[in-house]
């Protein structure tokens, strides 16, 4: 597969802030749907809610630029889509096996290698662009990583036992996010969502979820065709819940 969308245009940085925040300027500035930027650290990786992502050396750490026809509702989507497109880079890459956490976490082994955090910029109600941040930890040494994040990650490297090819990993990763963000353009994200249910062992087990403002706990049903999470609660109701962290 050849891509003709993303990575066209890669931008390459020793290290900068968050790759996240070089791409949402050049997006500002004009830059084309599919531009990607990465780098081989990141001073101020983030993740969703002002948290830190720490980004040493040694992980894939890039932001691609979208520029999709859609609602600002359905952004959402975009995690999915792209959870089960580094879900498949992974799995023919390296053979192995993992798990997607609602709503962007991927597990190997019930520890997270890889996180996703997408940030859109609207103006009135038209979305103007996304962009889609990807931090894989790859070649990584846990030993590197804070105590408390060290506990619940993983890395590539570290669950094969070898230094992994990061240029393998990243290309295979391109392709199949645009692959993917393709079909969903086609109108199949339905297609994609079954693919997310496979890789998503949560399905169907009592959990609890930290939102901003409460903790709510029930069991995991399904997602919506929006990305919204559908939890049982003990009464036999069931809510959605559009954003938020499962706990246990
Ligand atoms: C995420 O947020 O998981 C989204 C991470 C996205 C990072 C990419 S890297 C390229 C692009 N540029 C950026 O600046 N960001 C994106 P969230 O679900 O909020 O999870 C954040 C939490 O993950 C932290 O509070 C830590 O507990 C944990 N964490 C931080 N660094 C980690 C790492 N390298 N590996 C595993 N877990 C980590």
């Amino acid at each position: 597969m050849k891509n003709t969308l993303f990575g066209q245009e890669i931008y390459y940085y020793e290290e900068v802030e968050s790759t996240n925040a070089v791409a949402k300027k050049l997006a500002l500035e004009g830059a084309k749907q599919g531009c990607v930027v990465i780098a081989e650290r990141q001073s101020r990786g983030r993740g969703r809610l002002e948290r830190k992502w720490h980004s040493p050396e040694g992980g894939l750490w890039f932001s691609v630029i979208l520029r999709p026809i859609i609602k600002a509702a359905e952004v959402p989507k975009l995690v999915l889509i792209a959870a089960v497109a580094i879900y498949k880079a992974i799995n023919r890459v390296l053979g192995l096996s993992v798990e997607v956490k609602w709503p962007n976490d991927i597990l190997i082994n019930g520890r997270k290698v890889c996180g996703i955090l997408t940030e859109a910029v609207s103006r009135g109600e038209n979305l103007c662009f996304v962009v889609l941040g990807v931090g894989l930890n790859v070649n990584i040494n846990l030993q590197v990583l804070p105590q408390e994040v060290r506990e619940s990650a993983t890395s590539l490297k570290e669950v094969v036992g070898k230094k992994i090819d990061r240029i393998n990993i990243f290309c295979s990763c391109l392709t199949w996010l645009e692959h993917f963000y393709q079909m969903f353009q086609k109108g199949k994200f339905d297609l994609i969502l079954e693919e997310w249910r496979k890789q998503a062992s949560f399905l169907g087990n009592d959990i609890e979820v930290k939102g901003i403002t409460e903790t709510i706990r029930g069991r995991a049903i399904d997602i919506d065709k929006n990305g919204a999470l559908i939890l049982e609660l003990t009464d036999g109701t069931r809510c959605k819940v559009l954003s938020g962290d499962i706990l246990t």
